[in-house]
């Protein structure tokens, strides 16, 4: 039969998921919803037969029919919920950020070495875009010669209240951190961050923009403008500058219009719209790799080197100083710790 998910959290990102797993991928559906506000379980599962809809997550990943979980929480609670899930031996897709702090990363990347097989996939989702996929196709086969550079924006219409500071990067430039490793095939080794500044008349009191800084241990350097509440739309662009050339991607889609002595095109406004198909298809791939008893994506370790990177680059914003990034020695997957 099909597999059945347990998806947990039933925010903006969870109600995606739960709607991409009911009519969009074949061969899964969802078991349970977990969230800690009722009404938004009954408005994401209500319709679904046969889905139990909860408020504990571990009631979910107790409920019947659950063959995996779908991690959808703020990234505070996924420690717990990746601990559970392990636990009960449950093939994991984790949203981004695995979690958010380096230390707890590490438990959960032992925890599933303990596991004896590979459980995590983690959400980041430009690994299944197709612009990304073909810079890096672009990059791997050297065409243009060794990367020099990364320019990378990042930028959202706006963030809720809740946003702080150093959500700017464990939360926004956490993609950056994957996107850089994964494209460049390098790890990072030192961050520093630059603001502006003059504040903002009018803004929710997070400095941004801000510009993220990290040197690789292939010598490339990474620089990421992070805006938050930009007001006009979701923009994420990479440009490559390497030895013979550049690439760039994240420029123009879809609609061009020419007009009256103009011309126009669209900007995305959030990231379910700029991200659809490369959510679906990283979904639809982690269905694949469970019923293969595999993962895709970017595994616990990724997630952890993003955690590392993450928490130096916190505190590179807190002091202004360029903080070097120590990652802990990589557990061989498959060791038995026990
Ligand atoms: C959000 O959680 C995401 O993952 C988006 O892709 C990112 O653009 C945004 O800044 C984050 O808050």
């Amino acid at each position: 039969g099909p597999l059945g998910i347990a998806v947990l959290g039933a925010g903006k990102m969870g109600a995606d998921h739960v709607r991409r797993v009911d009519r969009l991928t074949g061969g899964a559906r969802v078991a349970a919803v977990a969230d800690p506000h009722p009404e938004r379980v009954a408005a994401v599962a209500g319709e679904i037969e046969g889905c139990a809809a909860v408020t504990d997550p571990l009631a979910a990943l107790d409920a019947d029919g659950v063959d995996a979980v779908l991690i959808a929480s703020p990234g505070p609670a996924h420690e717990e919920a990746l601990l559970a899930a392990l636990d009960r031996g449950l093939p994991i897709f984790c949203e981004k950020p695995l979690v958010p702090e380096p230390e707890a990363a590490l438990r959960v990347v032992l925890a599933e070495a303990k596991a004896g097989r590979p459980l995590i996939s983690v959400g980041f989702m430009r690994r299944f875009d197709a612009e990304h996929q073909r810079l890096k196709a672009l990059l791997e086969a050297d065409e243009l010669g060794a990367p020099r550079l990364l320019h990378c924006r990042h930028r959202n219409l706006a963030v809720h209240s809740y946003f702080t500071e150093a959500m700017l990067i464990t939360d926004s430039v956490a993609h950056e951190i994957d996107s850089a490793r994964w494209l460049l095939g390098q790890e990072i080794t030192a961050v520093q961050v630059y603001r502006p500044t003059a504040a903002l008349p009018g803004h929710t009191g997070l400095n941004d923009p801000q510009l993220v800084v990290f040197e690789t241990d292939g010598g490339v350097v990474v620089d990421v403008e992070i805006l938050a509440n930009g007001g006009f739309g979701y923009q994420v662009q990479t440009e490559a500058v390497c030895a013979r050339g550049t690439a760039r991607i994240g420029e123009a889609h879809g609609l061009m219009t020419n007009t009256a002595g103009r011309w126009g095109g669209e900007i995305a406004q959030d990231y379910l719209t700029r991200f659809a198909d490369a959510y679906d298809r990283e979904l639809r791939a982690w269905v694949d790799a469970v019923r293969h008893g595999t993962t895709v994506g970017a595994t616990s370790w990724d997630g952890y080197a993003v955690a590392a990177v993450s928490a130096a680059g916190v505190e590179a914003q807190r002091t202004g100083r360029r903080v070097p990034v120590e990652l802990a020695p990589r557990p061989d997957p498959l060791m038995n710790t026990v």
